[in-house]
């Protein structure tokens, strides 16, 4: 066997043995590197005969390309293998649960929007929403409030710089804007519900500058109070959990419904704790009327063909009652350990069918 074909055994052997693809490298080195067998080999052919050269250089340049093409097969196998490998060790099992360390958690003002949601959602209402930053006739004046009315002081407004024309554009101070955009821009019947921030400039125990409202407005040929009666006493049984819930209606005044009512849940206070649906006190959860037929003229809507209720509660109260939270401000203090300890599982979606709260 000549010199060349004892070296291609050996090399061979030494890339068929390799196991990795370092240890292939470092044949492959061994081989055609600078240093390498081939290579050493391949320079002696200047020291040649011609003769010599003549019958050496094509053997020695098929050694190389044989060697080179070996390696190449094997890299492929190798890389082949290790992909094979990884494939069957990374399988995943989607049917894991998550994480049981998994952080964060769902804000008491988020479940309970979603709560009330997913309890009018199930009576055929729908969302709509609306811009924070309201103009007068929006906030105001389409809602019936006259124009030097102490409601609208009532309502301690945050104002913006005054605009050239003199006009200042607002703070929302309720949701009700957005029954007046959605009145102006679509056909009843409706049934919305409106969640979303509202701003009074007000602050103490009870009272945040920033709070939360969902408020409500049907719209139909017909409408009328027992409508707004059933809605709301079913919405009460479904958010606090409890068919024995009593409900009152006690007459009111908003400027924008007539007549106008609040609701009363009746409840009882054992040491700390409020139970509902038992006890012979009454608690305000709710403001409620008829749509008062200036509001729906401002609206372009007949009061003669169409009546409709409207309600409005504070989130925020709701949460506080429901899940025995007690101090308001607690709620926007980005505190960690409070938001672990009243916050609820992101996962755990409120709907009818599996249970508002778990
Ligand atoms: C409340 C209470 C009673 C209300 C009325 C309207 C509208 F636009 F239809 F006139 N929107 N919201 C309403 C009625 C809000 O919150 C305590």
């Amino acid at each position: 066997m000549s010199d060349i074909e004892t070296l291609e055994n050996d090399l061979l052997a030494k890339i068929d043995a390799a196991s990795t693809e370092a240890g292939l490298e470092e044949v492959r080195v061994a081989a055609l590197g600078k240093k390498g067998a081939v290579s050493e080999r391949m320079k002696t052919l200047g020291k040649m005969s011609p003769e010599e050269r003549k019958e050496m250089g094509p053997a020695l340049n098929g050694l190389k390309t044989r060697i080179a093409e070996a390696i190449e097969a094997r890299k492929a196998a190798l890389e082949e293998a290790a992909l094979e490998a990884r494939l069957a060790s990374e399988t995943v099992d989607v049917t894991l649960p998550p994480a049981p360390e998994a952080r964060g958690s769902i804000h008491p003002v988020s479940q309970v929007t979603d709560e009330i949601t997913a309890i009018f959602s199930a009576m055929g209402f729908s969302v709509a929403e609306g811009p924070d930053i309201e103009d007068d006739f929006h906030n105001f004046t389409a809602l019936n409030f006259p124009a030097d009315h102490p409601a609208r002081e009532m309502h301690d407004t945050f104002f913006f710089e005054p605009k050239e024309d003199g006009s200042r554009m607002l703070l929302r101070t309720h949701t009700s804007p957005v029954q007046i955009r959605t009145m102006m821009t679509e056909k009843p019947p409706l049934r919305i519900i409106i969640p979303g921030r509202t701003f009074r400039c007000d602050s103490d125990q009870t009272h945040t500058p920033m709070f939360h409202q969902v408020e409500g407005l049907v719209i139909d040929k017909e409408t009328h109070m027992g409508h707004l009666k059933g809605t709301l006493e079913a919405f009460a049984k479904a958010y606090f959990e409890v068919d024995s819930v009593r409900t009152r209606f006690r007459p009111h005044f908003f400027p924008f419904t007539e007549p106008s009512a609040e609701m009363d849940i009746g409840y009882e206070r054992v040491g700390n704790e409020i139970r509902i649906g038992q006890g012979e006190k009454w608690m305000e959860i709710l403001g409620c009327g008829m749509v008062h037929p200036n509001v729906m003229r401002n609206c372009g809507l007949d009061p003669d063909e169409y009546q409709g209720f409207a309600f409005g509660m504070g989130v925020d109260r709701l949460a506080m009652l429901k899940y025995g939270i007690p101090d308001l401000r607690d709620f926007f203090a980005a505190d960690a350990r409070w938001l672990e300890h009243y916050g609820f599982d992101a996962l755990d979606t409120p709907s009818l069918w599996a249970g508002l709260s778990r």
